[in-house]
C-alpha cells in the first residue's frame, strides 16, 4: 500500500536525522573550534558592518552626518576593508557552521521556550549573515540576479544580522569563554590551519581589487588589470552627447558654458582615486575646472552644496548631490590621463571628488546646481 510505504520511509528518514549528532563524530565539532572561528568571524562581520554603515552614510546622508574630503583614500580604504572582510567571513562562516552542524539537528526541536528562542535566534542569525554575504559577492561580481533594489534590503538585513549576532554572542559567552580557554590538539588544530587557510585564499583572491600589488594574482581584479575599469559604458547608458552641448550653472547668477570655455578656465590636475561601492578602485590623474570656481563664478557664497545632473536620464547614478565640504577640492574633469575624457569615462565633463563612492562621482554631466 502506497500509504503504508511513504509512511514507512518518512519514518526512517527521520530516525536516521536523529541519529546525525552520533554517526557524524568529526573532531571539528566542538566548542574550543567553533569559538576560536567565531572570534575572526565576530571582527570580520563588525568590520564588514562599520564600513558598510560608512558607505551607506555617505550616499545617502542624514542631516547630522558629515564626511570629510580627505585624506582623499580614505574611502578607497574602508570600502575595500567592507568587501574583504565580507570575502574573508565566507569561507569562516562555513567553517563555524560546520563546527556546530550536528547541534543544528539536535531533538527535541526544543527543550524549553527559551531554548526555542535561542534556536530561533540561531537561524535568524545564520539566515541574515548567508544572505549578507551572498547578496554582496554577487554586488562583488556585477551580477544582480535579483529583482529588488540591492542597497535597501542589503542595508535593512545588515542591522537583523548584527543584532542577532550580539544576541548570540551573549547567550554564549560562557560557552564560548570555556572554549577560548580549552586547549587545541592534533586534528582541530588541522581543521583550524585549513579555515585559516581559506580565509587566506579568499583575501588574496579578491584583494587585487582595490590593492595593486596584490592585482596579479587575484583571479576576482579583471576589472581594474588594465587602467582605469569602466562601470556603465556611454552605449549603455544611452548617451548621445548633443552638438552644441554647454554646461548650465545654475545659482544666484546663470552661466552657460561650452567645452571651450571650460578649457579656458584655470586647469587643476589631481591624482585621485574612483572607488566603487563593488570593491574595484583605482588611482588616476585628473585635470579640470575646480567645481568651487565655478560657484564663485554664478555667485554662490561659500557653504553651498551642489546638485549634479547627467546626460543620461534616468538611472540610479544620473545625479548626484556633492555637500559643501567638497566643492573646493572636486574636479569637474576633462581630461584623464592628460588625455581629452573618452565617452566611457564621461565625455564631455564629469565630476571627480575625493574621498567619495564611485557611485557619486557623475558622468556625463550637462547640469550644476546650487542647493539653496
Ligand atoms: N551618469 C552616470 N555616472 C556614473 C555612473 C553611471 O551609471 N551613470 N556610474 C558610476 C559608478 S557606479 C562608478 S564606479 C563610476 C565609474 O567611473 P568610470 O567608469 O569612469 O571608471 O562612475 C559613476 N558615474
Ligand atoms: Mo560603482
Amino acid at each position: 500500500m502506497p500509504t503504508a510505504g511513504a509512511r514507512v520511509s518518512l519514518k526512517g528518514l527521520r530516525t536516521r536525522l536523529e541519529e546525525l549528532p552520533e554517526r557524524f563524530t568529526s573532531p571539528a565539532h566542538d566548542e574550543r573550534v567553533t569559538s576560536r572561528v567565531g572570534r575572526w568571524l565576530g571582527i570580520a562581520f563588525g568590520l564588514c558592518f562599520v564600513t558598510g554603515l560608512l558607505s551607506h552614510g555617505i550616499q545617502h546622508p542624514p542631516s547630522w552626518f558629515g564626511w570629510p574630503a580627505g585624506p582623499v583614500w580614505l574611502y578607497r580604504v574602508t570600502q575595500g576593508v567592507h568587501v574583504l572582510s565580507g570575502i574573508v567571513a565566507i569561507p569562516l562562516l562555513l567553517a563555524k557552521l560546520w563546527s556546530v552542524y550536528p547541534k543544528l539537528f539536535e531533538r527535541p526541536l526544543a527543550r524549553s521556550a527559551l531554548h526555542a528562542l535561542e534556536r530561533g535566534s540561531i537561524l535568524v542569525l545564520s539566515g541574515a549573515a548567508l544572505f549578507e554575504l551572498v547578496t554582496g559577492l554577487f554586488n562583488v561580481a556585477q551580477n544582480y540576479l535579483w529583482g529588488f533594489y540591492f542597497p535597501t534590503l542589503h542595508y535593512a538585513v545588515a542591522w537583523v544580522a548584527i543584532g542577532s549576532i550580539l544576541v548570540h554572542v551573549a547567550v554564549k559567552l560562557p560557552v564560548i569563554r570555556r572554549g577560548l580557554a580549552g586547549s587545541i590538539d592534533g586534528s582541530r588544530r588541522r581543521f583550524l590551519r585549513t579555515t585559516w587557510l581559506g580565509a587566506g585564499v579568499a583575501f588574496v583572491a579578491t584583494a587585487g581589487v582595490t590593492v595593486p600589488l596584490l592585482r596579479s594574482v587575484s583571479v576576482l581584479s579583471w576589472r581594474s588589470a588594465r587602467g582605469l575599469p569602466v562601470n556603465r559604458t556611454a552605449a549603455a547608458a544611452g548617451i548621445e552627447v548633443p552638438a552644441g552641448w554647454r554646461l548650465e550653472v545654475v545659482g544666484p547668477r546663470r552661466m552657460s558654458l561650452s567645452l571651450a570655455d571650460l578649457a579656458a578656465l584655470p586647469q587643476t590636475t589631481a591624482e585621485l582615486p574612483i572607488a566603487c561601492v563593488e570593491g574595484w578602485s583605482a588611482s588616476a590623474s585628473w585635470t579640470g575646472v575646480r567645481i568651487r570656481d565655478l560657484l564663485d563664478a554664478v555667485g554662490a557664497p561659500a557653504g553651498t552644496a551642489v546638485q549634479v545632473y547627467s546626460l543620461e536620464r534616468s538611472g540610479l547614478y544620473s545625479t548626484s548631490t556633492l555637500p559643501a565640504t567638497h566643492t573646493a577640492a572636486t574636479l569637474l574633469a576633462l581630461r584623464l590621463d592628460g588625455e581629452e575624457l573618452t565617452p566611457d569615462h564621461g565625455y564631455p565633463c564629469r565630476i571627480i571628488a575625493p574621498n567619495r563612492p564611485g557611485v557619486l562621482q557623475t558622468k556625463w554631466v550637462t547640469r550644476l546646481e546650487v542647493v539653496a
